[in-house]
């Protein structure tokens, strides 16, 4: 018997301090030390190597990693010169290191992190629209149960656009709905009206048509979701507009690729001033990451700034810009439909463009409330209700 099992036999195993379920995976079958690693086998047969100084780095004990707050206490800056004592037992690895430290590790909880393994796996992967998308739906009563937040979240972060419906008329009813999380406020305030006002700032507090946008691209991070909850909605006109940008970038790298290079590699400035706020920033049009995927589309034609190019490569910017405008609002993309009151339609701003066609405010009244929140706290949400729902 090796002494780190004697070090610990007289124990029973130690708690892990982890709030996402780890226990039901399967217990390891063997531990064999090579060179600066570990490799593990457990009873499903799947195999990984971790290299020690990975296994030092992830100890969980009450002096390795803090038993409140779970966070880190460890800092891996010192090499592991010597191969530690490795003992299986009661479902753990025990690793027993030349200073006399022991690491409990459960073989479930090193199953989930394992780096074959995918993390959190609660959350949906962002899927582009199919032809014929239309948002998810879930009614007002089931969003306050976890099922249907739930629903909705998968949604939110698969689609990025979700509707919640047979909502109460209540003003600040969508202040009610986004206090799951912090609000995000920006210069508009962290919740606003939206309906055609004497003295506009801002072209939503019109009553002109709004093409295709996103809102506040002028900033470094303009909001992630935004809410808007329709409370009155009888003028002629005002049909809600949305087009995914995930989808649209599809189409465009399909169909002028060179656009699509022309708008992700040209910084433009976007720039945002009224009496008391100047808010600029240069950055693409289209964000991609190093596999082509979207990461953020930044459209809004009436926030974008004077083009600051040179002369010589303005007509193929521009000539780009129009194959990305024609797609966004052309038929194939371009998704239309009427809020009603009591409906609150949500949307991943920074993804999904989103604006409406001209209403008469002289018809009838148009109210809707808005606010945003930040993709964090839906991802966050979800983990957590992961944890307790099926
Ligand atoms: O009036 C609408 O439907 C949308 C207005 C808008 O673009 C916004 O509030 O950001
Ligand atoms: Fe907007
Ligand atoms: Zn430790």
């Amino acid at each position: 018997m090796t002494s780190a099992l004697a070090a610990t036999e007289k124990r029973s195993p130690p708690q892990m301090s982890e709030l996402t379920p780890y226990e039901h995976g399967p217990a390891l079958s063997d531990a064999t030390l090579t060179d600066s690693s570990l490799a593990l086998t457990w009873e499903d047969g799947t195999h990984t190597t971790l290299p020690l100084l990975w296994l030092r780095d992830h100890c969980a004990c009450a002096q390795c990693r803090h038993p409140q707050t779970r966070e880190r206490l460890y800092l891996p800056l010192d090499d592991i010169e010597q191969a530690p004592s490795v003992t299986l037992a009661d479902g753990h690895l025990y690793l027993q290191w030349q200073d006399g430290h022991v690491s409990a590790f459960h073989s479930g909880w090193l199953y989930q992190r394992r780096p074959e393994a995918t993390r959190f796996s609660a959350l949906p992967a962002p899927q582009p629209w199919r032809d014929d998308f239309f948002p998810e739906g879930v009614r007002h009563a089931d969003f306050l149960t976890p099922e249907g937040e739930k629903t909705w979240l998968t949604a939110m972060l698969r689609d990025g656009l979700a509707l919640v419906t047979d909502a109460p008329l209540v003003e600040e009813e969508v202040s009610r709905l986004a206090e799951r999380g912090p609000q995000r406020a920006t210069n508009f305030g962290g919740r606003f009206n939206v309906r055609s006002k004497p003295t506009p700032n801002n072209a939503a507090y019109t009553a002109v048509g709004l093409p295709l946008h996103i809102d506040l691209p002028n900033w470094q991070q303009p909001p992630d979701i935004q809410l808007l909850y329709c409370l009155q909605n009888d003028a002629s006109g005002g049909e809600s507009l949305f087009a995914d940008g995930a989808r649209v970038i599809n189409a465009l790298r399909e169909q002028d690729p060179e656009a699509l290079v022309i708008l992700s590699e040209t910084p433009i400035d976007f720039r945002f001033q009224d009496d008391t706020h100047d808010i600029a920033i240069k950055a693409p049009v289209i964000t991609l990451d190093s596999q082509g995927e979207l990461v953020e589309i930044r459209l809004n034609n009436w926030i974008r700034d004077t083009l600051h190019l040179p002369a010589e490569k303005m007509a193929a910017w521009y000539s780009a810009y129009k194959a990305l405008w024609q797609l966004f609002h052309s038929d194939a993309h371009q998704l239309e439909f009427t809020l009603k009151p009591g409906q609150m339609v949500a949307f991943d701003n920074r993804r999904v463009l989103h604006g409406r066609r001209e209403f008469d405010p002289n018809s009838g009244a148009r109210h809707l409330q808005g606010t945003y929140l930040d993709r964090d706290m839906l991802a966050s949400r979800l983990r957590v209700l992961a944890r307790t729902t099926a």
